[in-house]
Parts: C-alpha cells; sequence; structure tokens
C-alpha cells in the first residue's frame, strides 16, 4: 500500500459563509489550487478533498465545503452536504470575515460534537481594525489573522492547526499491537471468495500486518480452507487469531479452545467507534421479536455480490434466531435513513472506509434516537453463541458479557 488510507487521516475540514476565503485557504495550506475559487458567492458545490502529510501530525485530509449559508434548493442540498462532512471532521477551520450568526451556530456545532476548532479571521487587507479578532477571540481562544491572497498568517495557522489536533493522533493508536507480545504468532484468518478485493488484501489486514511487524511479532495468513493444515505444522499454538467475520464458526470449530479468537470488525469497533456502547448494543438482539425492524448499516457502497455479509448472512442468521421474520433495512454509505429511532436495533459494519469521527458520529446519533447499536463481527459471534469468546482479549465488563 503506498498511501495511508484517508480512513486513517485526520480530518481537517474548512468551513464558513459563501466567499470568505475558505477555498483560498485551503490552496494556500496545501500550497496548490486544488479547489476552484472565485468571487462568485458559492463556486464550490460539494466537497473538495485533498490528502497529504502535514509534520509533525502526519497524513492529513483537508475537506473544503460548500458555503453554510447557501440559499435556495440546490444551496439547501450543499449545506446538507456541508453539514455531513462535520460527521467525519476532527478538526475544524472556520473562515470568517464578519462574525454573525452563522458562525455562531457553527462554532457551536463543534463544541457540541467535541471538534477541535481554529478560525481565520481572512481578509486583514480589507480590514482597518482588530475588531474581528477581538469579537472571535471572546467565543474561542484559537484565532489566526490571514490574508489567503498573500499568503499572510498561513503559517501561523497551521501552527494552530497542529496545536489543536487532538491527541489521539499524535499518541500511538493501535489496532491490534496492543493485543500482542514480542515474539507472538498470530494468525489471519481470510476467505478469498468473490467478496474479497481483487489482486490485493483488505486495507485493514495490511494495517495490522504493519503493527505486528512493528512490534517484533509474527503473522500468518491463510483461508479458512488451510486453517487445521497451518495450526498442525506450528509446533506450538498461536497466541491470537483474527478472523473475518463470516468464517467466525468454522474458524472456532478448528481452533483449541485456549486460543483466542476475535474477527476484524470487532478490531474495528475498538479502533474506530465506541466499543462499549457497541458491546452493550449486541444484548439488545435478545430483545428482537418477529416483524422488528433492523437496520443494517453499511459503509461502502460496493455492489453486493454472492452470500453478501450485510445483506444475507447476518438477515439469516437474525431470522433464525428470532425464529420469525423481521423488517431489515439495509443502507450503505454516508447517508442515514430520516427517522433511525423507528428501528429496535442497528448493526453496523466495521467501517473501514469512515474515520472514527464518523463511527463516533454514528453512534452518537443511534444514542440520541435510543437506539442500541452493534457491529458485524460482535452481532455475529452472538448469533452464533460465540461473543463470550470473540469478546474475550478485550476488557469487557461481565454484565455486557452475561
Ligand atoms: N482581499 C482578499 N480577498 C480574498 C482573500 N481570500 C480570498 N479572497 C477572495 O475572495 C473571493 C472568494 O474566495 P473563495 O476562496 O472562492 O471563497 P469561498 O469561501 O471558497 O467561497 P465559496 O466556495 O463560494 O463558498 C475570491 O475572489 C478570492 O480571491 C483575502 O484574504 N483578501
Ligand atoms: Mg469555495
Amino acid at each position: 500500500m503506498l498511501k495511508t488510507p484517508k480512513s486513517l487521516r485526520l480530518h481537517i475540514g474548512v468551513f464558513g459563509r459563501r466567499n470568505v476565503g475558505k477555498s483560498s485557504i485551503l490552496n494556500a495550506l496545501v500550497r496548490q489550487n486544488v479547489s476552484i475559487v472565485s468571487d462568485v458567492a458559492g463556486t464550490t458545490t460539494d466537497p473538495v478533498e485533498k490528502v497529504m502529510e502535514l509534520k509533525p501530525i502526519g497524513p492529513v485530509v483537508f475537506i473544503d465545503t460548500a458555503g453554510i449559508d447557501d440559499i435556495g434548493a440546490l444551496g439547501c442540498e450543499r449545506v446538507r452536504k456541508t453539514m455531513g462532512v462535520i460527521d467525519r471532521t476532527e478538526l475544524a477551520v472556520l473562515v470568517t470575515d464578519e462574525w454573525l450568526d452563522y458562525e455562531n451556530r457553527l462554532l457551536v456545532e463543534f463544541k457540541e460534537r467535541n471538534i477541535a476548532v481554529v478560525v481565520a479571521a481572512n481578509k486583514t487587507d480589507l480590514r482597518q481594525t482588530a475588531e474581528l479578532e477581538e469579537r472571535v477571540s471572546e467565543v474561542t481562544d484559537s484565532v489566526v489573522s490571514t490574508n489567503a491572497l498573500e499568503y499572510i498568517g498561513i503559517d501561523a495557522l497551521r501552527e494552530a492547526i497542529i496545536a489543536a489536533t487532538p491527541a489521539e493522533f499524535l499518541e500511538n493508536n493501535y489496532i491490534i499491537a496492543n493485543l500482542i507480545e514480542q515474539g507472538s504468532m498470530t494468525i489471519f484468518v481470510t476467505p478469498i471468495d468473490i467478496e474479497a478485493p481483487k489482486g490485493r488484501l483488505k486495507m485493514l489486514q495490511v494495517h495490522c500486518l504493519r503493527e505486528i511487524l512493528d512490534k517484533n511479532a509474527n503473522a500468518i495468513v491463510c483461508k479458512e480452507t488451510e486453517l487445521e493444515d497451518v495450526l498442525n505444522k506450528l509446533k506450538q499454538s498461536p497466541e491470537l487469531v483474527v478472523c473475518d467475520s463470516q468464517v467466525l464458526h468454522k474458524v472456532t470449530c478448528i481452533v483449541p479452545d485456549d486460543v483466542i479468537v476475535t474477527t476484524f470488525s470487532i478490531l474495528m469497533a475498538r479502533f474506530k467507534s465506541n466499543f462499549e456502547v457497541m458491546s452493550r448494543g449486541t444484548k439488545a438482539i435478545d430483545s428482537l421479536q418477529e416483524n422488528d425492524k433492523v437496520l443494517i448499516l453499511e459503509a461502502c457502497t460496493h455492489h453486493p455480490i454472492g452470500d453478501d455479509i450485510g445483506r444475507v448472512q447476518i438477515p439469516e442468521l437474525l431470522k433464525q434466531y428470532v425464529g420469525g421474520e423481521l423488517n431489515i433495512d439495509v443502507v450503505a454509505g454516508r447517508d442515514l435513513p430520516d427517522d433511525i429511532s423507528r428501528y429496535k436495533v442497528i448493526i453496523h459494519c466495521g467501517g473501514c472506509v469512515f474515520n472514527r469521527k464518523e463511527m463516533l458520529s454514528r453512534v452518537e446519533k443511534a444514542k440520541q434516537a435510543g437506539v442500541p447499536i452493534t457491529n458485524y463481527g460482535m452481532a455475529i459471534s452472538y448469533l452464533h453463541g460465540l461473543f463470550h469468546r470473540a469478546m474475550e482479549p478485550f476488557a469487557v465488563s461481565e454484565s455486557v458479557l452475561k
């Protein structure tokens, strides 16, 4: 893999009203003309993304957005898209040339959602006084004066962004390394079926392999059909087996009981989501009754193929478990159905293509709607009676496991 996947990059969203200089600021920050600039209000319509390395943070993605004050039917649609970008924003650059109610509302939204904010008081060349900066300082402490046309204040803005970066992006945030010891052996079991990406491994698996190597530990990758053979060839049992959810049942039949077995999507729930909420949400499966509504959410929008896990496997397991029909909606991509409170439980995929913030935003929305949320790996292990085993490596309270 040549590049860090987008989902692992710090997401920096650039927000503000139309024409304040959002695209100019983004271009100046990345030193490239990636976003179109013009004096026509409403130039940026769809979010524009640019990935880059920002030392010392590392890989980031900047997202330019349409103005928050856009009007008309199309304008409303653009504002909706901009608000959607907030769901995946970890750090917001709020560009302004006059502090109005729009700015106030955006700031409140960021603060409520725990999103770090840096304000760029742009177009300094058009102002005689520091009135705007003083006004902003009353409501937030990170404000930088900029003139995007002449690149003035852009280095200071970059520094302010680095200073405001959430600690988890500066510290090491592991997916598997803190579950294994140096010198240990992990086996990855991954079916190479028609759903497997062509000619490569899933990025999550590559990421895990890299962490294992960094830890001076070892890994073997095999298909579920070869697992027994691989185990027979090893002189001692592996410390950990991680498999795709759809082969969990098969894998646990092969791997000795004293070996820890979990799934990639459970690792994802820990790495990218609210593990505690999702673990607790799993138990809601028990309360399902015939004809209840279940929402299955999938991050990728791939064309459904074969025994698709979200569309076929989980629904079948759920119906068997409940012993009757269920009303199951499967929704793929970024948009959530309007009223999620209609559902009895939400089952989410691992979310490899989402960043942590977007997953957490979804968990938060489920919480606000009062709907329990769980994830593919947890739900499948639960439905197979293997929840306890698949959750064993993680510190989960007994009340969740029972
Ligand atoms: N004088 C001055 N003009 C600026 C500055 N920054 C941007 N502009 C100008 O302001 C106009 C709007 O800039 P954009 O970067 O397109 O603004 P935007 O916020 O992305 O606008 P929309 O995409 O329409 O929402 C352009 O004519 C820019 O050249 C600045 O610091 N000073
Ligand atoms: Mg723009």
